[in-house]
């Protein structure tokens, strides 16, 4: 049962990756992962590249740590892709972030369907391009009904702008009469965030070295456990995911989490 693992069809992960996986997959894998895929940049800069360069590397490690979260039968994998702070950015690196979600399910859509991977997002869709935003939601419509990993893009999100229209919205259904505030409860006020259908992340990875939550998922990570590497999200491989889930688990066992 244990080594009967399943793996997506051409993955070939190294025979000491795949002891670990069977390792890890024996005892209690987090449910639900959220990343903070940091470092883009510095690594293109590492190497003289324009830092686009380094964002389409990264778009690669998105494509090798989906297969790889698949594998290990996580439920949710949630990727922070574009923050609203992104904005900033220089608009050429702006124009290219946003072509980046249509580039990647032009290739790994078809994977994506076939390995029954459910694709959604988490952010303002308003002020996304058209473009981005009808590949993006062919995708979760092509996906909806995908029982496997939930590939869920935090993309245009920022944290507090979530909570405060979390709030504005429950103080209309309370005008309403749709609620009452005896009836707002923790769990009620989860309903109202965009993360409203998923669970809390159990592990939250930072990568690239910062040591900061930068406006993610403020309340939702409440109780997660804290992985940062110094690796640089393009550097990022299946090794040091598995290492952080081992982390995890070492954690978990001798604390007991809950
Ligand atoms: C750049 C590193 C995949 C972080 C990963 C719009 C920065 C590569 C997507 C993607 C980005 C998003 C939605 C979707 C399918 C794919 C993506 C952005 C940036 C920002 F449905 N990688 N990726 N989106 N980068």
């Amino acid at each position: 049962m244990l080594n009967k693992i399943k793996l997506w069809k051409n993955q070939q992960h190294s025979s000491s990756l795949r002891d670990r996986i069977i390792q890890i997959k024996g005892q209690q894998v987090p449910s639900h992962v959220a990343i903070i895929m940091d470092g883009n940049g510095r690594w293109a800069k590492k190497r003289a590249l324009p830092r686009v360069a380094g964002h389409h590397e990264g778009m690669k490690v998105v494509r090798k740590i989906t297969r790889l979260a698949s594998d290990l039968g996580l439920h949710t994998l949630t990727l922070y892709a574009f923050s609203t702070e992104n904005w900033k950015r220089p608009k050429m690196e702006v124009d290219y972030l946003l072509k980046l979600p249509e580039e990647f399910l032009g290739t790994f859509l078809p994977e994506l369907i076939q390995e029954n991977v459910k694709v959604t997002m988490m952010g303002y869709k308003e002020n996304l391009p058209d473009h981005t935003l009808r590949a993006i939601e062919k995708a979760m419509d092509d996906t909806k009904d995908n029982t496997g990993l939930t590939l869920n893009f935090a993309l245009n999100y920022g944290s507090r702008a979530e909570i405060v229209d979390a709030v504005k919205h429950v103080l209309n259904d309370c005008q309403n009469g749709i609620i009452d505030e005896n009836g707002l409860t923790e769990d009620v006020f989860s309903s109202y965030l965009m993360s409203a259908t998923l669970a809390d992340p159990d592990l939250l990875i930072r990568t690239s070295g910062e040591i900061r939550l930068s406006n993610f998922m403020l309340w939702q990570l409440a109780y997660s456990e804290f992985w940062f590497t110094d690796v640089l999200w393009p550097d990022f491989g299946e090794q040091h995911f598995i290492e952080a889930i081992e982390a995890y688990q070492n954690r978990q066992r001798r604390f007991g989490g809950v």
